[in-house]
């Protein structure tokens, strides 16, 4: 629970409906006084947690609409202090008018993200919850809908809870240890310390891994599409995409423009670039197309590298892609070949492909979900952040660390102080120590009246 400044305790309101016409659009009120604001537009408070029936009047005593309230008093709210939701006809210049309204009656205009800011402020929801709710809004697939929610009621949270109380039984028992330096310690010889430091190892890496994958879901992955000319890149692309995206002819050197289409493999959300072919000598509008397809390949999680089959292997062009990038090696036009040439000729990494029959369609997905560490088992998957990993993967090299130098010097006093450091990295995913900055950057990327 987190001491609330007196600047939060102000009264809020903003429309949590998105703009536009509809049925029905809802105008919310949260803070201290979101009662007197209330009753100055109702004339009178419902029912608490009871729909009502009730005309809307503006600050001057006139109507402006009618429509249900909600009201939830006290704490027991979204927020954790009390809200009022207007739930008018669905207009613009009607939602725009409540908003008015609430402000001649002492609310202000609310920021992005505010009310999920005080509900974290107020302990409602720990960060990564907080998260998990613009997560959930901005999700591509319905896998990632499923898994935000997952987050969003704490599945997430519960698994760092989990590795933090691991973290601080261990810490427990190495301070404990030096903590009497009378007694010669031999730590190589605690059994029940090497089997908690093994627990928490394993903690570790599953939750890393499962963090890892959260993250792919919420973020997708994005694939470049490259290889020589005509091979069948841009064949690839609109096979994949099930659309006409990219021209397809003949003639080698056909694409230029970088050519961007989201598609959904099995709840994966994966973004596929089309590029120029890459070739030595090649005129001066395909030259910047190159120059395009070099840059966008910086930007891929990893490559999809593509040959055609029927032509023998003439990998002539130094440096195709960035060193360390992953590449998945597609052998198309495989209908064009013989059943002999439809053996890899050098490794079996790569797969055998059509772009035009789509043989091998089901091969390619699966080397790409299997790329993501993506199940599409459904259970227990949620969704995480670039942050949260990043914060794992500290509090994990903080335990190596410690680990360490334990093992290798005896030196329990700095595994000591590696799993204090772990512990404080683990709770900034949560928001137990996360400062000012870090909840003003991220409660700012949530929409208006969330
Ligand atoms: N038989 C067969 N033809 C294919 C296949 N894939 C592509 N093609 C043909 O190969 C030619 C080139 O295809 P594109 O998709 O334009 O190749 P690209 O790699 O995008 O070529 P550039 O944009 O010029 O670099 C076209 O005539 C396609 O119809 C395939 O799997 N089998
Ligand atoms: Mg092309």
């Amino acid at each position: 629970m987190h001491d609330r400044p007196e600047y939060i305790r102000d009264t809020i309101v903003a429309p949590a409906t998105p703009p536009g016409k509809g049925g029905v659009a809802v105008v919310r009120i949260s803070g201290d006084d979101a009662e007197s604001v209330g009753l100055k537009i109702l004339g009178d408070m419902p029912k608490p947690r009871h729909a009502s029936k009730r005309i809307f009047y503006d600050g001057a005593s006139r109507p402006i609409d009618s429509g249900i309230v909600l009201y939830f008093p006290g704490t027991a709210s979204y927020t954790g202090e009390s809200v009022i939701e207007l739930q008018g006809h669905g207009g613009p210049i009607i939602t725009n008018m409540l908003l008015e309204a609430a402000i001649e009656c002492g609310a202000r205009r609310a920021a992005p993200g505010e009310f999920s800011q005080r509900a974290f402020l107020n302990g409602k929801l720990d960060l990564a919850q907080a998260e998990a709710i613009a997560d959930l809004i901005d999700s591509g697939t319905a896998q990632a809908v499923r898994a935000a929610h997952r987050s969003l009621t704490g599945v997430f949270s519960l698994a760092v809870f989990t590795l933090i109380e691991t973290v601080i039984q261990l810490r427990l028992h190495v301070e404990a240890a030096i903590d009497f330096p009378e007694e010669e310690i031999d730590f190589l010889s605690d059994q029940a310390l090497l089997t908690k430091l093994k627990t928490c190892e394993v903690t570790f890496t599953d939750l890393l891994h499962k963090a890892a994958a959260g993250r792919i879901l919420r973020d997708g992955l994005r694939f470049v599409i490259a290889g020589q000319p005509n091979v069948g890149k841009s064949s690839l692309l609109n096979y994949l995409s099930g659309q006409d995206a990219a021209i397809v002819t003949e003639v080698a050197g056909t694409t230029r423009d970088i050519i961007r289409e989201q598609i959904d493999i099995e709840g994966l959300s994966v973004e596929l670039v089309d590029t120029a072919g890459l070739r030595d000598n090649p005129d001066r509008i395909e030259a910047e197309g190159i120059r395009k397809a070099r840059e966008v390949m910086q930007t891929a999680d990893a490559i999809l590298w593509v040959k055609d089959a029927t032509a023998p292997e003439t990998e002539s062009l130094a440096e195709p892609f960035p060193p360390d990038l992953p590449v998945i090696v597609i052998r198309n036009k495989i209908d064009l070949c013989d059943n002999d040439a439809r053996e890899p000729p050098t490794s079996n990494q790569s797969i055998n492909l059509s772009a035009k029959t789509g043989t091998g369609m089901e091969a390619l997905k699966s080397a790409i979900t299997a790329f993501a560490g993506y199940e599409d088992n459904g259970e227990g998957a949620f969704t995480a952040r670039r942050r949260h990993v990043v914060a794992l993967q500290q509090a994990f090299d903080h335990f190596c660390i410690g680990r360490a130098a334990l093992i290798d010097d005896r030196a329990g006093e700095i595994l000591a102080e590696e799993l204090r450091l772990a512990q404080s990295s683990l709770s900034h995913i949560t928001g137990d120590f996360s400062s000012d900055d870090l909840l003003g950057r991220i409660f700012s990327e949530f929409c208006i009246g969330k």
